[in-house]
């Protein structure tokens, strides 16, 4: 079997996975997992990106130990985060993180009087988040912008690690596609949608597709992970929320997904991109997905609140275990408290639980009191926001959903499936956990030739425009793959 090492870095921890794959077999192992704390610094928000370097490095090393050399590494992570670069590959300063206030109102207001939302939709697609790279650029062209004008490129945080481990420079495009600086449906960036935010277009490095071989490791990587100078480095879905959905183990057409991580990305996969007014306004984004699929979704908030409740707590003093307080909540009855987890208040970090409690009293119920009826607040509040957005998917686009699939590390949170199947009144199926390094592997897989070659029947794979590499497996070949290898948990709902 040949290996594939996926490095999979999300807002809260990041691991390196060994993925052992030949035609039909799939076997994957944790090889490294680390956490992933931002830095508050006196200009704000910013990630520790020398430190998530190191601990790539530490992962690749450990694969390398544990399982052997890999045929290729592919690198994913959460979106619209940039690096800048001057001419020599200097970084110009610690990359923001995008939960850091400076996106405020006066920097929106500031792009939309120069380009309005409808213009705005109609032009890259993107559902309206304060912290599209878009906002953040022209955040830091108005108020510092000594670094952009220094800089030679822009990558975004999977592209600059990629750079780092191999020398090579480029933007792949299913995470260039959360910047807001891509045209679409041509996917291709756009100077215009560049100058609203403020940089030179030039800034922007060639795009490439999942599968494209970016570069080889670099002799010093080499040296530091024992691994062989020259291992591909290959784009992968570098959007984790891309490799996510590429690694749902969905069959046939009629399904949904929810990547239920920090943010739950909740939508379905389309053809073609809806550019509506009311898909503008239900906040529907057209992100790319791997084989030119679009992720059509609208993010919720997701358990990011709750790992704010529970860092809250440990603050005061008080060290909750998640997993007594999930089986409190679940000992609740229903129709208690239920917030819309979508608001505004809840984006920084802070004092999630009374922010909470403010929310539920403003809606006219009895705030939440204690630690679990906080906990059963957030969860009911989560499932009625997956409902709402499945719902809504299904309406704008079309797309009949029979079935949801839950991905990601809040498939393992049984009460918030059964939840989720209640509200709906749909089956849920939940699973893998790991669905983000599980796509990400098997796209490298298949760009190496590893699946073998296609079954008569598969949809034509990847590899159109860009040089991206497939082997003409079928996404849904990919997902069968991991459908046989991890079957998911299927939640019946118990009211409808
Ligand atoms: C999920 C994710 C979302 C994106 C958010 C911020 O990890 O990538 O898709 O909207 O993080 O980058």
């Amino acid at each position: 079997m040949s290996l594939f090492a996926a490095v999979d870095l999300g807002a809260s921890s990041g691991r390196v996975l060994a993925a052992r794959v030949e035609p039909g077999r799939l076997a994957a192992a944790e090889a490294h997992r680390f956490p992933n704390t931002p830095l508050r610094l006196p200009d704000g928000l910013h990630w520790d990106i020398g430190r998530l370097y190191s601990e790539v490095l530490a992962g690749l090393r450990a694969l390398g130990e544990a399982h052997g050399q890999p045929r290729s590494i592919g690198v994913d992570s959460w979106a619209v985060d940039y690096g800048l670069l001057d001419g020599a590959g200097r970084l110009l300063g610690l990359p923001y993180h995008y939960r850091d206030a400076r996106t405020g109102p006066a920097v929106v207001n500031a792009v939309h009087a120069a380009c309005p939302p409808t213009a705005l939709y109609a032009a890259n697609g993107l559902q309206h988040l304060p912290f599209t790279t878009l906002y953040q650029l022209a955040a830091e062209s108005a108020g510092s912008p000594g670094a952009l004008g220094a800089a030679a490129s822009l990558l975004l945080i999977p592209d600059l690690l990629t750079y780092w481990l191999t020398g090579q420079r480029a933007a792949e495009v299913t995470n260039a596609s959360t910047t807001g600086l891509l045209g679409t449906p041509d996917r291709a960036w756009s100077a215009p949608l560049a100058r609203l935010a403020g940089i030179r277009p030039e800034i922007l490095p060639p795009l490439v597709t999942p599968g494209t071989v970016v570069g080889g490791l670099r002799p010093e990587v080499a040296e530091e992970t024992g691994l062989a100078a020259g291992t591909p480095v290959t784009a992968v879905g570098s959007h984790d929320t891309a490799s996510a959905v590429a690694g749902v183990p969905a069959d046939g057409e009629s399904w949904a997904y929810i990547s239920c991580g920090t943010w739950s990305l909740v939508g379905v996969e389309l053809d073609a991109p809806v550019l509506t007014e009311d898909s503008r306004a239900a906040g529907f984004t057209n992100e790319a997905g791997v084989d030119s699929r679009v992720r059509y979704l609208h993010n919720v908030m997701g358990l990011w609140i709750l790992q704010e409740c529970l860092r809250a707590w440990e603050r005061a003093g008080h060290r909750w275990a998640l997993a007594d307080l999930l089986g409190q909540a679940a000992a609740l009855p229903a129709g208690g408290p239920v917030v819309d987890p979508d608001a505004p208040e809840f984006l920084p970090p802070g004092d999630m639980p009374a922010r909470v409690a403010a929310a539920a009293r403003a809606a006219g119920w009895r705030a939440p009191r204690t630690p679990a009826e906080t906990v059963r607040c957030v969860l009911d509040s989560l499932a009625a926001a997956y409902a709402r957005t499945v719902r809504a998917a299904e309406r704008l686009s079309g797309r009949r959903v029979d079935v949801v699939h839950l991905v990601g590390g809040g498939s393992r949170d049984t009460l918030l499936c059964q939840l989720t199947a209640d509200a709906l009144g749909l089956p849920v199926l939940a699973g893998p956990a790991e669905a983000t390094a599980l796509g990400n592997a098997l796209v490298q897989a298949r760009a190496h030739g590893a699946l073998g070659a296609p079954r008569p029947g598969d949809r034509g794979g990847a590899g159109g425009g860009g040089g991206g590499g497939g082997g003409g497996v079928s996404l849904e070949a990919l997902r069968a793959l991991i459908r046989a290898t991890a079957p998911p948990t299927r939640y019946e709902p118990t009211r409808s």
